[in-house]
């Protein structure tokens, strides 16, 4: 994945949705141009194009306005909708619960079935942070993404960890079928040397 503009023919529509200062706006310019953005709330949304491999459609990621005010409008962009990435600040505990219901809301809608999810758990820098795993739980991802690939990176926005993995990870998802994607981690898991029983956690947080 590239930080130019896209020069590929196809695009793909990724939708990144989150609360309000989870990070959306500073992780995209993070990836777009390697900078740290100074953001102020975003009222409507940005959007950017990133590229990827040859093999793969390049990326249109919007970033729509996370608050309470503009969820609403959200569901404006689900048509056409080829990837979800939903952005959580993994520091800010005394939200989670509003980010868990707003993501469920989200999975709901018709238009959205069966498209896949990523979870960045974002600003990992902070002491504190929760982890992907503490999150998958909080989050309850395996119950509300039965029949849906999904996968939750973690991320920081500010240094760029893991960033371009997330957004790899969903080119992935929204390239292979549901089937494939659960034998790919079994096997990922399996040849980086993980006990059985890690294996099985794994699989447990991310079925
Ligand atoms: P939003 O677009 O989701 O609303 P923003 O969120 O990108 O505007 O970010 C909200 C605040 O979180 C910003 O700080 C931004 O710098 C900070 N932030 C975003 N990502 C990270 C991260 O990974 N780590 C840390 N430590 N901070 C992050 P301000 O102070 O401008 O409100
Ligand atoms: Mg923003």
């Amino acid at each position: 994945m590239g930080v130019h503009g896209s020069k590929s023919q196809k695009q793909a529509q990724v939708l990144m949705l989150g609360l309000d200062g989870s990070g959306k706006t500073t992780l995209l310019y993070k990836l777009k141009y390697n900078e740290s953005v100074v953001t102020v709330p975003t009222v409507g949304f940005n959007v950017e194009t990133l590229e990827t491999d040859r093999s793969s459609p390049g990326l249109t990621v919007w970033d729509i306005g996370g608050q309470r005010k503009m969820r609403p409008h959200w569901r404006h962009h689900y048509t056409d909708t080829a990837g979800l990435v939903f952005v959580v600040d993994s520091w800010d505990q005394k939200r989670l619960d509003e980010a868990r219901k707003e993501l469920h809301r989200v999975l709901r809608y018709e238009s959205l079935r069966g498209v896949p999810l990523v979870v960045l758990a974002n600003k990992q820098d902070l002491q504190g942070a929760l982890s992907p795993e503490a999150l998958c739980l909080k989050l309850e991802l395996r119950r509300v993404c039965e029949g849906r690939a999904w996968f939750i990176q973690p991320c920081s926005a500010t240094t760029g960890m893991g960033l371009e993995e997330g957004f790899r990870r969903t080119v992935y998802l929204m390239k292979t079928p549901l089937k494939q994607t659960q034998e790919d981690i079994k096997v990922k898991m399996r040849s980086k040397g993980f006990s059985f029983t890690a294996v099985k956690q794994v699989l447990l947080c991310n079925r």
